[in-house]
């Protein structure tokens, strides 16, 4: 089998996406997911100008090869643009791969290790009472499990809260805004060490024990403050505390670890294992956070994750809506075969979403399946993705109160 073309589509429905398809001499097609939010065009053009040129008659059976290849042969190693431009290719060679098996690709990476899929979803609110509108709204779609997210006193707009929004649909689905700059958020983290003890001690009032909750830091603390935090957490019992510390020290991670049970997880910004790698070796950490899509594809999400189940690591692979279906199709299928599964985050995608990529996988009491369609199980509408051009869009930035650049 020979790849004949390589076409990059991006398409704008409910927001960017980024998809590489590839197609073969026997009429096989593959799809892969490029999208890395805020930065769309940058993979489009790395992909179109670079990659696409040396994929053209190349063997898209030999998957592990042209991963090598494209990892070393770029002499420039890592970083965002670069691991997505490859996991988009990746992932399309294994949709080729396992469509000419005939088989849906969970089987090709060893099979079903589970029935299902465990997910959380995310809920935010303005205040209590929101807050918990918004979990039991999320109960109601299925999910067991919940991301909790709420605004602080004191300042005007959180990451995480939707009813915050200053413009645009809910904040909670899609953090990126369209429109000609990035919104501008506050914070300060005394106010926030203050302040969330209290909103999860309520929480677990109002909803009971059972109910699997999780918090995202978005890196905001220095590693001191997130082991005050991870602390005053601990009788709420989460199932995470995600992104605590900037993800560049790994070695902040010790001083948290040791100062706290609070089950630790982290790596949605991360693109290799080598980001990992003192956090796997020192177990620092619970949960695997990397995006199937951000990390290389599936070839080195496998590796890292059977790396970090020696250490008793589990995955929580990054699944928010800037993750298209094609991607959370490839955080499914391995999510269903390898054995440290922990949990995966489901954010669902919008109806216009729905109608440029048509999906297989189903979501069902709170856990997703791929499906048994041969592949990824997602197709593309290319009529449908031209109705849809792209639009610039930005993340939101952060700052503090006396107006210091923070991290976002
Ligand atoms: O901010 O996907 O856990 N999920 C998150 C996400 C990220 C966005 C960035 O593109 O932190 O909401
Ligand atoms: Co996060």
């Amino acid at each position: 089998m020979k790849i004949t073309a390589a076409d990059v589509i991006v398409t704008s429905p409910d927001r960017n996406f980024v998809t590489l398809k590839i197609t073969t001499d026997e009429g096989i097609t593959g799809l892969g997911d490029g999208t890395l939010n805020g930065r769309e065009l940058a993979v489009a053009a790395y992909l179109t100008e670079h990659v696409v040129p040396l994929l053209l008659d190349r063997d898209p059976m030999t998957i592990e090869d042209t991963w090598q290849f494209l990892y070393r042969a770029a002499y420039w190693r890592r970083g965002p643009i670069t691991m997505t431009a490859i996991a988009a290719v990746d992932m399309a060679l294994w949709d080729i791969k396992a469509k000419a098996a005939g088989m849906p690709l969970y089987q090709l990476l060893g099979g079903a290790s589970r029935s299902g899929i465990r997910t959380y979803g995310h809920a935010s609110g303005m205040d209590l009472p929101s807050l918990f509108d918004s979990i039991r709204e999320h109960q109601e779609k299925g999910y067991t499990a919940i991301r909790v997210q709420t605004a602080i006193p004191g300042l005007r707009a959180v990451y995480g809260v939707a009813a915050q929004a200053t413009e645009g649909a809910r904040y909670d689905y899609e953090p990126a805004r369209r429109g000609a700059l990035p919104t501008e958020e506050d914070w300060d983290t005394p106010s926030y060490l203050r302040h969330l003890p209290g909103v999860f001690e309520a929480v677990r009032n109002e909803f009971g024990p059972e109910l699997t909750l999780l918090h995202d830091g978005h890196h905001r603390m220095t590693p001191n403050q997130a082991a005050q935090l991870g602390k005053s957490l601990e009788p709420y019992d989460l199932f995470w505390l995600e992104d605590c510390t900037p993800a560049e020290n790994q070695q902040a991670l010790r001083r948290v670890r040791s100062q706290t049970t609070t089950p630790l997880a982290i790596g949605e910004i991360f693109n290799t294992v080598w980001d990992y790698q003192t956090l796997i070796t020192e177990q620092l950490i619970d949960y695997v956070r990397s995006a199937v899509t951000h990390t290389g594809g599936i070839t080195p999400m496998k590796k890292l994750l059977d790396f970090a189940a020696q250490y008793q690591i589990k995955s929580g692979i990054h699944g928010p809506t800037d993750i298209s279906p094609v991607g959370m199709a490839a955080a499914m299928h391995l999510d269903l075969a390898i054995h440290n599964f922990g949990i995966q985050e489901y954010m669902q995608h919008g109806a216009l979403t729905d109608e440029v990529f048509q999906q297989s996988y189903t979501f069902t009491d709170g856990y997703l399946h791929p499906g048994e369609k041969p592949g990824l199980g997602v197709e593309i509408d290319e009529e449908a993705a031209a109705k849809f051009p792209y639009e610039r869009a930005y993340l939101p930035y952060n700052r503090l109160l006396d107006g210091t650049v923070h991290d976002w």
